[in-house]
């Protein structure tokens, strides 16, 4: 069986170390092991939250060079924009007519960004799993890298794969596997440890944006939220410490280190000492990541060049896959 890995992010913001670490990160360490990888800018989803998709063009173009400057090569690989293929939204369509209410009004996604007033929310919020199912099955794709946050809507694609298989009388659909990475599945504001780091905080100050400065990186790290007690031996020390936990988790992840070797490395350390190592260790990291990207952006028709490839071959087989569908469903 072909293994094809279908992953996206949405470009509603300044893309963060989140995003890379448990997204892009994860991805770039799986294109040996897979056999077709493609990587989406979901621009569509965006607009699911139309206040954070204000800079639609600039954004995606950003997620794209981070992409590329982060390993994934373009040429090798497949990035593209999800709306220059218009087999998702047409498949989403299909998706949406065998989906009940009722799975989709359990997502968590929905119930934390659609708030109290539910009645209120669009409904492309609302059905945005059912395209993200469209996202991933329109290239029968197997496998797909997601942060912990994501896994319920890759079980629901598993679901609504079924649903039409059934619907159909034919295994249509794979069931996708969702592949998350343990370290790096969560990483968290560094305003507020019990929170994911996110593009929709209001405080710049809670995430590493790929495109901040060296200046910026230290200053962010220096503000970072901590605790007043210093640094445990142990990881049972971190318990109910989630900030102490998140950074000390940082370093671990940018020095290829475990989480227990940097207790044992720094106990008894307290944090404004530690913060200088942290930061020292992400500059190293993102820097030339950044450097890249700038590079990447500043020749634009390079960059839209890559992602027309990129749309060339998602649609060749999103065109075929479509195909099928509509012949599955007994359509003229
Ligand atoms: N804090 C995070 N830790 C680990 N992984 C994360 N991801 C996002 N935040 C973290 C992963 O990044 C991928 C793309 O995310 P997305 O932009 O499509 O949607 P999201 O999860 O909603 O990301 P944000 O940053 O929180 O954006 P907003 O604020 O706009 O909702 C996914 O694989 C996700 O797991």
């Amino acid at each position: 069986m072909t293994t094809r890995i279908l992953s996206g992010i949405r470009p509603t913001g300044h893309i963060h170390l989140g995003n890379y670490l448990g997204a892009i990160r994860s991805w770039v360490s799986m294109l040996n092991q897979v056999d077709e990888c493609l990587f989406c800018i979901v621009d569509q989803h965006a607009l699911t939250t139309a206040e954070d998709a204000k800079d639609l063009r600039k954004n995606t173009l950003t997620i794209a060079a981070a992409y590329i400057a982060s390993g994934i090569d373009p040429i090798k690989n497949h990035i593209f924009v999800q709306s220059h293929v218009p087999y998702h939204t047409e498949l989403a369509w299909y998706f949406n007519c065998i989906t009940p209410m009722g799975w989709l009004s359990r997502m968590t996604q929905f119930k934390d960004k659609a708030g109290k007033n539910k009645d209120q929310a669009m409904t492309g919020l609302f059905v945005y799993p059912a395209l993200m199912a469209a996202d991933i099955l329109v290239y029968k794709a197997t496998h797909v890298p997601v942060g912990e946050d994501q896994k319920q809507h890759v079980e629901l694609t598993r679901d609504i794969a079924q649903a039409f298989n059934n619907y159909v009388g034919a295994p249509v659909f794979p069931h996708p596997e969702p592949i998350i990475k343990g370290e790096t599945a969560r990483i968290m504001s560094l305003r507020d440890g019990t929170k994911k780091m996110s593009k929709s905080d209001p405080s710049d100050y809670s995430r590493i944006h790929l495109l901040d400065d060296n200046e910026t990186i230290q200053l962010k790290i220096r503000k970072a939220k901590t605790d007043a007690e210093p640094i445990p031996g142990e990881i049972d020390g971190l318990q109910n410490r989630p900030e102490a936990r998140n950074l000390l988790n940082l370093y671990a992840i940018f020095t290829s280190t475990s989480l227990e070797k940097v207790c044992q490395d720094f106990e008894g350390k307290l944090f404004s000492e530690f913060k200088l190592k942290l930061a020292d260790a992400t500059v190293a990291h993102l820097g030339p990541i950044r450097e890249k990207m700038l590079e990447l952006l500043a020749d634009e028709t390079s960059l839209l060049q890559y992602l027309k490839k990129g749309s060339d071959t998602a649609n060749a087989v999103g065109s075929a896959h479509l195909k099928e569908v509509r012949q599955a469903l007994n359509m003229v």
